[in-house]
């Protein structure tokens, strides 16, 4: 009957024709953003969940359990009783306890357990707390279909139960059977930036979201029979390289090198030195394969959910992973003859990155317990932790908003967690290694010293700031208060993907205040504006903030980790010596 368009600040029309204003306009339009989100996520959870279903029911041999130990801890939230069972039979019965998450039997989340339980509360008491991954989703997409769900305010509470079905649920087990079936990752040392890529070498190039196929590219890189077709070649090795979430995956565990972020994939094939780009899904322009026209770079294609004209597609089998793995790679050493030597432009030197910091990772620097974060926080040498995570986007100077807000945190004696394309422009920017201790405040330098750790801590890919919810949550229950009463914020000052806003979604009912670089499409309905910056304050005990500036960013979460301070009676900054400054940083 549209198009459902309003002039909600003018003389044209204030309602559709169904009667729509813009505040169920706007609220519809978010949550549908919110439900894209969450629905990448969760559906990325359950490819890799279908994996460990298949290691249980022993149809493939392909992958393993890396982590029998973490499967054992998780088998024990779902109540699966480990006692005298095989890897195999606990891997069989925590996917199908697991599938569950995903369908209608469940009133909550066993996921979700792990909050606090003051935040468990707010989530029953205002019909939040998520039940099923698939059926918020669905649910979402129901009450947002015309003449439904009328009730902005309504809609608005169910995009939140869809975006903690994505964080306590779908992203959640994408990352814990991530670790369980390739590994926990650990510090490690590796480099960052297109420099990484090698003029003598063949270079694959592995971009996406999901670590499946790229960890059997790791192991059919090593292959000695085409490490010597490659020789033949005249190329001097493999070189594998990665790209946005799934080169955060392999970096985190395998320490393959980063090429770069969102906004360097066409870059990459400029190099004119990428024999191939494997990509699975997410965040894969479809510009890549114009792009490959214009070289002897082959896109390679390997989920049928996601296809891309101009692409080979090698559809991915889990069964079969390491065939496949070897398939590919033949076809980069084989288009390493088409590569033209004069076209090749590896621009820069490699930066040096420590990452890693998965959260097993961090207690284990910190001696098995959180208590020395805490008492670092107490006694003020850290003032809190900021999670700075999300997207590169083409609105603002390449990585400007994230490295000048993190120097801004670090410099004021703020621990700074980097997930995503945030954690590569912070990598690039030389702030992940620990000689960028001297970059942090006093307290935080120290302590980083004292640790041998960077002040930037690199805890891996989007799915992954579920690490993030499970320090938080951790922390607020070693110290018997909600998240919300913690010295911690989040950024996303580039956000642009719809994954970013359902991440946005969860972490503020979680209770984390959380400032956004961008604007979301909500300014068409004051009444939603209002509610996501002030009203979300009484029910969840956090809002959002839009500030595009940096600096001004960096003052916003400043003051609001002081203030939580002070609520807890932890020595404190005025806000008075805290102004929030002009805007001033030219970003685009
Ligand atoms: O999931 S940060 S541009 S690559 S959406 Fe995409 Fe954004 Fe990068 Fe990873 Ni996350």
């Amino acid at each position: 009957m549209g198009p459902c368009r309003v002039d909600p600040f003018g003389d044209g029309p204030q309602k559709g024709v169904c009667g729509a204003d813009a505040d169920i306009i706007v609220a519809r339009n978010l949550a549908r953003m919110i439900a894209a989100g969450a629905s990448s996520h969760s559906d990325h959870g359950r490819d890799i969940l279908e994996t460990l279903h298949r290691v249980g029911e022993g149809k493939t041999d392909v992958y393993t359990i890396s982590e029998p130990e973490k499967m054992r801890a998780l088998a024990a939230e779902y109540n699966i009783e480990t006692d005298d069972k095989s890897d195999q039979q606990i891997a069989a019965e925590l996917a199908w306890e697991m599938m569950e998450d995903y369908g209608m039997r469940r009133e909550k989340l066993p996921l979700a357990g792990r909050a606090p339980e003051a935040r468990q509360e707010i989530w029953e008491k205002t019909g939040t707390y998520p039940r099923g991954i698939d059926r918020e989703n669905v649910e979402m997409l129901h009450r947002t279909h015309m003449g439904v769900d009328n009730d902005w305010v309504n809609i608005l509470l169910q995009a939140v139960r869809t975006g903690l079905s994505d964080g306590w649920g779908g992203s959640m087990i994408a990352t814990e059977l991530s670790d369980v079936l390739f590994g926990i990752p650990t510090p490690k040392t590796s480099s960052m930036n297109l420099g990484v890529l090698k003029a003598d070498q063949i270079n694959i190039v592995l971009h996406g979201h999901n670590p499946m196929l790229s960890e059997v590219i790791v192991a059919a890189a090593q292959d000695p029979e085409l490490l010597d077709l490659a020789k033949a070649q005249g190329a001097e090795g493999i070189n594998l390289a990665g790209l946005c979430c799934t080169g955060n995956e392999v970096l985190m565990r395998k320490g393959i090198p980063m090429a770069g972020n969102h906004l360097m994939q066409e870059l990459a094939i400029i190099t004119g030195a990428v024999e191939v780009m494997v990509v699975d899904y997410q965040c894969i322009m479809p510009a890549v394969t114009e792009t490959a026209k214009c070289f002897h770079t082959k896109v390679v294609s390997t989920f049928d959910k996601a296809k891309f004209p101009g692409a080979e597609h090698v559809q991915f089998d889990p069964e079969h992973g390491l065939e496949i793995g070897k398939q590919i790679v033949r076809m980069a050493v084989e288009n390493y003859a088409n590569r033209v030597a004069e076209r090749v432009h590896i621009p820069s030197d490699p930066t040096p990155v420590m990452v890693g910091f998965s959260i097993e990772a961090i207690l284990g620097a910190l001696g098995g317990t959180p208590q020395p974060l805490v008492d670092a926080i107490v006694n003020g040498s850290i003032r809190g932790a900021v999670g700075v995570v999300g997207c590169s986007n083409p609105k603002i100077k390449q990585d400007l908003g994230h490295t000048e807000l993190t120097k801004q945190l670090i410099e004021n004696d703020i621990l700074v967690l980097v997930t995503g394309c945030a954690a590569v422009a912070d990598g690039k920017a030389g702030l992940m290694v620990p000689e960028a201790a001297d970059m942090a405040g006093p307290g935080l330098s120290a302590v980083c010293k004292a640790l041998g750790i960077p002040p930037v801590l690199h805890l891996g890919s989007c799915v992954d700031n579920t690490r993030i919810l499970v320090l938080a949550a951790a922390l607020a229950n070693h110290l018997g208060v909600d998240i919300s009463d913690l010295p911690l914020a989040g950024a996303a000052p580039e956000w642009y993907s719809e994954k970013a806003v359902a991440i946005g979604a969860y972490v503020v009912a979680s209770g984390i205040y959380t400032v956004l670089g961008m604007a979301p499409p909500v300014f068409g309905s004051p009444n939603v504006v209002k509610l996501l910056t002030e009203g979300l304050q009484d029910v969840f005990g956090a809002t959002f903030a839009v500030e595009p500036d940096p600096n001004r960013a960096a003052a916003l979460i400043r003051r609001h980790i002081e203030s939580k301070r002070a609520a807890l009676k932890l020595p404190a900054v005025s806000l008075d010596d805290i102004p929030i400054p002009d805007a001033e940083l030219a970003l685009v």
